[in-house]
């Protein structure tokens, strides 16, 4: 017997049209997974004897409503996969029907006069043209595939194979230097003839003898520098140019282009927020993006510098992140044009400002919902300065988030150069139903941009980037956050019947790491400095009197919980404190330690941080928190921030981290490697980060009797039992070490980049009209209604 859904639910079928009859009682019309399990839940309760109909079978439905006399389905029955139903209700009757019906359907639900002048827009035809994968496991192991794959249609025609890895390694130059292959070698026939030569000359000398030793024996063969440093590997990078040429595999493939030397300026767009080294962690807009990028270019220039020395090569190499200058910066250093990153040699962070308009607006920090209209100029100042930093263009471009993923977009146009794609956090994930209500949202958020703007950008990039599985194509429950791209409706707008296609090699996890400098265990002794301890347990715990610190404790022995994140609404950290004062028992036990935001409203700018510092007020007096609660309101030093977990830890507290979704999740790392148990949301990242109860917890930050109550048993459990806390503790420190660490992303990374560069150029794969379409959404979606917006910041 078949057991996919529809014949699963054809064996039950009048149980399920009586369950879905049962759920057109329902006031609701429009209903969520989780609604879903619960409402069966209940049906089940109420007909005890119903046929044997499966509630692994209704957690296969993603969405239902009521339209009419049908209840229209989408069922994801495997990963990264929709299929849509309609159940006619008055004939007890199935249909399977395209999305685009299903899409229409829901826009007349919700805006009946939107669903029939809307644009439709259509993606599959450019999947069509590539190779996907098959097993949704391999989803996000773009690169490997796509090697395997391709390798196994080129090297079938050998003649063609040969010519384009002639004219590929012809290619490579620094400047006007010419590497690997020099002039003379005019045919492959030479160039094999003459890889044999220089392989035996080679061999006559010493492995370890410098690339400069042997340099005019291997021009004299026509082979230029960049194939090692010395003889050893350049005898290596022979042999391999020599399997590829007569017996390709794809192994050896992966190999050679690791170590050509392709890579060597890299921009890295991030225009929002305060991007700086200090002083800015925990402003608006400013966080985990930040610190991934800081994290991220320090071992990428390792990487870079290591791989170009093994090439043999004294090329510095240059990585620029280019960010927006503020002239009205805040008091950090946002406002200076140009600034080396610490602890680098050659990466700076170049900040151009956007193009005066109001003043009143462009001369201060503007919101991430609102940068929109000034991008497109941004775009084209920036590619002028970076032609100057860089004396030409650079080989790279990665854009992070939506706004640095649409620059990146126009900027990587504009060099024609490869462009990688890092989402960090995608915020149609964090907001239900964003996307079909975007008008109600549109005034505070303008997703009409935003969801247009990561379409163009996830379908542009040569590759992307992302910390997690789930962050592709979620769980065999949930769906991914880049999967709702893939069927959703903007009503009025436009609909997507075909956004992307999860299976696409072009998606790559690579999981970011910690700064092992600032965060390590607590245990580690002998790297804590005790001024800094002192001064943050103090912070933390001691009775002090400080404007940007409000609560004193009474019982500072009690056991903390801890957070931290930046004070925005999906963070949820108001529920936490909510969550707190609703609970005696919890209250009995621990305290409540919170770095977030500002204490005093008068001191932010940002709408959503003055609405939850008003709240967080509101919940202290409410529940009479004062001396259980601390509300540390300031930034951190560098050193400090990694010490703020450690003194957690010292007391055997724990961290709480309770976002309504959350794309990745650094502080969760972060409170891991330090040594602390965490408790975090099981909306996104933090679900794959955390095995659940061995590293840590997964909370539901929506159901505050579980979560409370979890965190109630641990607390009670460790205070019989101490070595329970000791447990998870060092799972989760061993869980950071083992899986996410920045040079073992930073050598992928590398690898990804010159991969994909190396695809781009060889498959030729026929781009131009996807490139036509993306130009159109640009042109004719994104740019009017960025205009609108600067039409509203003209008047404030
Ligand atoms: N952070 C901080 N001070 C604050 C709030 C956050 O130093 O007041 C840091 C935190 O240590 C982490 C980052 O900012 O490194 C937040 O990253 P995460 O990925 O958790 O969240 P995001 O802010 O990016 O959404
Ligand atoms: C942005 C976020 O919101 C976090 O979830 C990520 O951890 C961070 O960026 C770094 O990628």
């Amino acid at each position: 017997m078949k057991n996919d859904f529809i014949s699963l639910v054809e064996s039950n079928k009048t149980d399920f049209f009586n369950y879905l009859n049962y759920l057109s009682h329902d006031d609701k019309k429009l209903f969520v997974h989780g609604e879903l399990t619960e409402s069966f839940k209940k049906y089940e309760a109420l007909y005890k004897e119903h046929d044997g109909l499966n509630i692994k079978l209704i957690e296969l439905i993603q969405e239902s409503f009521l339209l009419n006399s049908n209840f229209y389905s989408d069922v994801r029955e495997i990963i990264g996969e929709s299929r849509f139903f309609k159940f006619n209700m008055e004939e007890i009757e199935t249909e399977e029907i395209p999305p685009k019906e299903y899409l229409i359907a829901k826009e007349i639900l919700i805006a009946p006069d939107s669903a029939t002048n809307t644009l439709t827009l259509n993606f599959k035809p450019f999947y069509e043209k590539s190779p996907l994968i098959k097993d949704a496991r391999s989803i996000g192991s773009g690169v490997e595939f796509l090697n395997k794959f391709l390798s196994s249609q080129m090297f079938n025609n050998t003649d063609k194979w040969r010519n384009i890895l002639f004219n590929f390694i012809r290619l490579h130059s620094y400047g006007s230097e010419q590497l690997i292959l020099g002039d003379r070698i005019k045919d492959i026939d030479t160039l094999l003839f003459q890889i044999d030569n220089a392989i035996s000359r080679l061999e006559e000398h010493d492995e370890e003898e410098e690339y400069i030793k042997v340099k005019h024996l291997l021009q004299d063969l026509g082979f230029e520098k960049g194939l090692g440093n010395t003889v050893g590997r350049i005898i290596e990078s022979l042999k391999l140019l020599s399997t590829l040429f007569n017996s390709p595999d794809h192994v050896t493939l992966s190999k050679f282009i690791s170590r050509i030397p392709m890579i060597f300026k890299i921009v890295i767009v991030s225009p929002h927020g305060y991007f700086g080294q200090e002083g800015v962690l925990g402003l608006p807009d400013t966080g985990g993006q930040v610190v991934y990028i800081l994290d991220q270019v320090k071992a990428l220039e390792k990487i870079l510098l290591e791989t170009l020395k093994n090439a043999g090569l004294e090329i510095m190499p240059k990585i620029i992140i280019l960010t927006r200058l503020i002239p009205d910066s805040h008091g950090t250093p946002c406002n200076k044009r140009l600034e080396k990153v610490y602890g680098t040699k050659n990466t700076w962070i170049l900040r151009v400002p956007f193009r005066e308009h109001n003043k009143k607006v462009t001369d201060k920090w503007i919101s991430r919902f609102e940068i929109w209209p000034y991008l497109d100029e941004f775009a084209d100042d920036s590619f002028i300065e970076l032609s100057a930093e860089f004396g030409g263009r650079p080989d790279l471009v990665i854009g992070n988030y939506s706004d640095g993923n649409l620059v990146s977009y126009l900027l990587s146009r504009k060099f024609e150069v490869t462009q990688c794609c890092i989402a960090h956090a995608i915020e149609k994930s964090k907001y239900l139903f964003s996307g079909l209500y975007w008008k109600d949202l549109e005034e505070d958020y303008h997703f009409s941009v935003q969801f247009t703007a990561d379409l163009l950008a996830i379908n542009s990039a040569d590759f992307l980037i992302t910390s997690s599985y789930q962050e592709i194509t979620g769980t065999e429950k949930s769906i991914g956050q880049y999967e709702t791209y893939r069927h959703f409706t903007m009503p009025g707008l436009y609909r997507v019947v075909n956004g992307l296609d999860p299976h696409h090699p072009k998606f790559n996890i690579l999981s970011p790491g910690v700064n092992d400098k600032i965060y390590f265990p607590y245990t580690r002794n002998s790297k804590r400095i005790l001024e800094v301890k002192n001064n943050m347990e103090q912070l933390l715990f001691g009775n002090i009197d400080d404007p940007e610190v409000l609560g004193r404790l009474d019982k500072a022995d009690l056991y903390p919980i801890f957070s931290m994140a930046r004070l925005d609404r999906v963070k949820n950290l108001t529920t936490l404190v909510k969550w707190f004062g609703e609970s005696d028992e919890l209250r009995n036990y621990c305290n409540l330690i919170i770095v977030a935001g500002k204490i005093d409203a008068t001191q932010s700018t940002d709408k959503e941080e003055i609405g939850q510092i008003h709240l967080m007020h509101d919940l202290i007096n409410r529940y009479h928190l004062h001396n259980q609660i601390r509300w540390i309101g300031k930034l951190f030093r560098k050193d400090r921030s990694g010490e703020v977990y450690r003194v957690v830890a010292d007391r055997k507290g724990i961290f709480v981290q309770p976002a309504l979704f959350e794309g990745f999740g650094l502080t969760v790392l972060e409170a891991m490697v330090s040594g602390l148990p965490v408790f975090a949301t099981k909306y996104g990242g933090p679900l794959e980060i955390i095995v659940n109860r061995k590293s840590g917890f997964h909370i539901d930050p929506v159901d505050q009797e579980e979560s409370t109550g979890q965190i109630l048993n641990f607390i009670q459990e460790i205070d019989k039992q101490p070595e329970k806390w000791d447990k998870i503790s060092k799972a989760a420190i061993d869980r950071v070490n083992e899986s996410y660490n920045w040079k073992m992303y930073s050598s992928r990374l590398l690898k990804l980049a010159k991969i994909y560069g190396f695809w781009k150029f060889s498959s030729n794969m026929d781009m131009q009209d996807r490139d036509a379409y993306l130009d159109l959404i640009y042109h004719l979606l994104i740019k009017p209604v960025s205009q609108n917006i600067l039409i509203k910041h003209s008047g404030v």
